[in-house]
């Protein structure tokens, strides 16, 4: 039987052994609450990726090229701590294969487990969180892995960049580095909020893209949007520099929860994975899969992997 791959792309480029990339998805809903259905984000955006062109105008690439392989969903879920712990593991092994990694939510939750994974295994990270909702509680509903806590580890462990923020609790800002967030009501009158974040950017730099950032105009399909959300041009815009000044060593996309009479929102997502991924690889495609050529990843603790490190 034909295993699937991603965005229907042959076996042989979505190869384990020979991809550059690897997407993981974590249909995870264990924790939300207000409306379910993230843990079908996944199937829609691989449906999507599907219906997708390979060929990106923007950057004259076909960034597949560079093997993308569909790893195994995880499927824990029997807690939100669980379901962390696991994606921490199999995330951290990836990184460890020195693949660049990529996750697909799955509510935000499961950005606990990925943003642990990329702290451990890269110097100084800095994590840019584009997001509608602050996700900084310390603890909500009981435990430390819930939705509204997905962004806290990471503000004590990390260089955290929210941009995007409209919704949060008055808590939270008790928490929050003011100097390092980028609320969209202060976005729109400042010209000058790209440059001012990538400023703040360390080299290594993690993206956690929670879809109810974008406006619910071009992505009512998430399962709390906020008006006056950012746009695409604009948000590409910003992807685009911090992928060209940055070693962008990563990231996830989350939220996207999917209805049935809307299919724009999943197209919104599988566009803008493959985006980045585009942007990430603009300019190495025409490379061959030997891994030391252009695409080096400076682990932290090189040599604590080294076991590890070419055993693919
Ligand atoms: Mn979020």
């Amino acid at each position: 039987m034909k295993s699937r791959t991603y965005a229907g792309i042959s076996e042989l480029q979505g190869k384990l052994e020979t991809s550059k990339i690897i997407l993981i998805p974590v249909p995870y809903d264990g924790t939300s609450t207000w409306q379910k259905g993230a843990d079908k984000g996944p199937e829609a955006f691989l449906e999507a990726s599907e219906n997708m062109e390979l060929y990106d105008i923007e950057t004259d690439s076909e960034v597949y090229k560079n093997g993308i392989y569909l790893a195994d969903a995880i499927t824990e879920d029997s807690s939100p701590e669980k379901m962390v712990e696991e994606v921490h593991k199999v995330t951290k092994s990836y990184i460890n294969k020195n693949k660049f990694v990529t996750i697909f939510g799955g509510e935000h939750s499961i950005s606990i487990g990925t943003i642990r994974a990329f702290n451990e295994c890269f110097s100084n990270l800095t994590v840019v969180q584009i997001d509608a909702h602050a996700d900084l509680r310390k603890e909500y509903e009981g435990s430390k892995c819930n939705h509204a806590c997905a962004l806290y580890e990471a503000s004590q462990t990390t260089n955290l960049i929210q941009v995007g923020i409209r919704s949060m609790d008055k808590i939270e800002k008790t928490v929050m580095d003011t100097d390092k967030t980028f609320f969209a009501h202060e976005m729109v009158a400042n010209d000058y909020w790209m440059e001012n974040a990538i400023d703040l950017m360390t080299e290594n730099v993690f993206l956690t893209i929670d879809l109810d950032a974008f406006d619910p105009s071009i992505m009512p399909s998430t399962g709390t949007p906020e008006p006056g959300g950012m746009l695409w041009y604009e948000t590409l815009d910003f992807l685009k520099q911090i992928f060209e000044q940055k070693n962008v060593v990563g990231f996830d996309i989350v939220e996207l929860c999917p209805n049935k009479d809307e299919k724009s929102s999943d197209f919104l997502a599988a566009k803008l994975y493959y985006k980045m991924l585009s942007y990430k690889f603009q300019s190495s495609e025409d490379d061959d899969y030997d891994q030391d050529s252009s695409f080096e990843m400076p682990l932290k603790n090189a040599t604590k992997f080294e076991d590890e490190y070419f055993d693919v």
